[in-house]
């Protein structure tokens, strides 16, 4: 089958609120639902960034910016799917089950991490595009049982010049597996821009190329990244196979707490950023429908830091002691000679600092 390849860029909302597509057909309650877990997003985000810099968590990789993109994604969902992604989702972590509790541990450092296999979330991937050929398995063995369900797998813009992305998309295409790969184009990996990794004018122009159709939806219109989803999910289901969708999104933080992008980005790229963001945009739709006020909007965020402070303080309460050890032992069930070597170095070296 040939699919033909996209064009331009699909936009349901403007970044001044207003509708020039149509919105998918949900209740307002679901619709201020987003508006929440867009608000805990950015605030979950920059809570993060603070408790590193006061050296009370390991890293972060901030999500500021690609809120829209993680809720459209992860809301047409349906139970039995199952979400693979990398590191930049804790949103869709969170709507799919995920604790922010447990977020908090994994990118502190504590291992092992264990999600509950009920949420049906493979954990946070830092490996690049590893998580692909994982995605396309899972998505294969569904075929196999035949069950009615599909992977939505979410990967970074710069990943997607690993072979892993390739590989694995060639498999999904050739298999039909029921996949929907969202590849969150933000702009930037780390310090190498959009335009390093590809000659395409899309990274979506793959997807015929694999025999699956690609789509380009503005990632900062949660009703745009719905809807596409939604569609290509549906599509899944109905065993018409993969499909990717990039959604085109901007990273407005650092890359994570290591990371200073004012070494490297144009200073104003953020300024031009700015007024498409995804929150301020849905925030000025939800007050025309009505749906939004100062006192809900107040409301909400009470309530999403209250949730948070809940969470911290649990972090913070019941972390055991992180035995170093932990971090070589748990690599191999054999622990080769070097890396044990490296090991006992390390605990040499903390025990003469203490
Ligand atoms: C296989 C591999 N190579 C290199 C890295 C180091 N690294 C971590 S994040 C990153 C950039 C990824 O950019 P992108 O895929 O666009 O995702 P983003 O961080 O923008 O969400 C790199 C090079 C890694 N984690 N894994
Ligand atoms: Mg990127």
């Amino acid at each position: 089958m040939t699919f033909s390849l996209p064009t331009s860029i699909t936009q349901i909302l403007t970044p001044d609120g207003k509708l020039v597509g149509d919105p998918p057909e949900l209740p307002p309650e679901q619709l201020l639902e987003f508006y929440r877990w867009m608000v805990l997003g950015r605030i979950f985000s920059n809570r993060m960034v603070a408790l590193q810099r006061q050296g009370r968590m390991g890293t972060f990789a901030p999500l500021n910016g690609q809120e829209a993109a993680s809720v459209g994604l992860a809301a047409p969902m349906q139970d039995g799917d199952w979400l693979v992604g990398g590191y930049r989702e804790a949103i869709s972590f969170f709507m799919r089950g995920i604790p922010m509790v447990t977020l908090m541990e994994q990118w502190g450092g504590y291992i092992p991490i264990s999600y509950s296999p009920a949420t049906k979330v493979m954990p946070i991937q830092v490996v690049l595009a590893s998580q692909m050929p994982h995605a396309v398995g899972i998505a294969m063995a569904m075929q196999y049982k035949k069950e009615r369900n599909a992977v939505v797998a979410v990967i970074g813009d710069g990943a997607t010049s690993e072979g892993d992305f390739n590989e694995a998309l060639n498999f999904a295409g050739t298999f039909k597996a029921p996949l929907v790969t969202v590849v969150q184009n933000n702009g930037w990996a780390i310090s190498v821009p959009r335009e390093k990794q590809t000659a395409a004018e899309y990274i979506a122009h793959r997807g015929p190329a694999f025999g699956m159709p690609g789509y380009v939806v503005d990632g900062n219109d949660v009703f745009a990244v719905y809807s596409a989803v939604e569609q290509c999910l549906e599509r899944a289901r109905n065993g018409e196979g993969p499909s990717i969708i990039e959604v085109i999104t901007y990273r407005m933080g650092a890359h994570t707490t290591a990371d200073d992008p004012t070494k490297y980005r144009p200073s104003d790229e953020l300024a031009e950023w700015k007024p498409k963001d995804p929150i301020t945009r849905y925030t000025s739709y939800l007050r025309t429908l009505g749906l939004l006020d100062d006192a809900k909007a107040a409301d909400i965020e009470a309530e999403v830091r209250a949730e948070l402070q809940i969470a911290v303080e649990r972090y913070e309460a019941e972390r055991p002691a992180q035995r170093v050890e932990k971090y070589f032992d748990l690599v191999y069930n054999d622990t080769p000679p070097q890396l044990a070597r490296q090991r006992d170095e390390l605990i040499r070296a903390l025990n003469r600092e203490q």
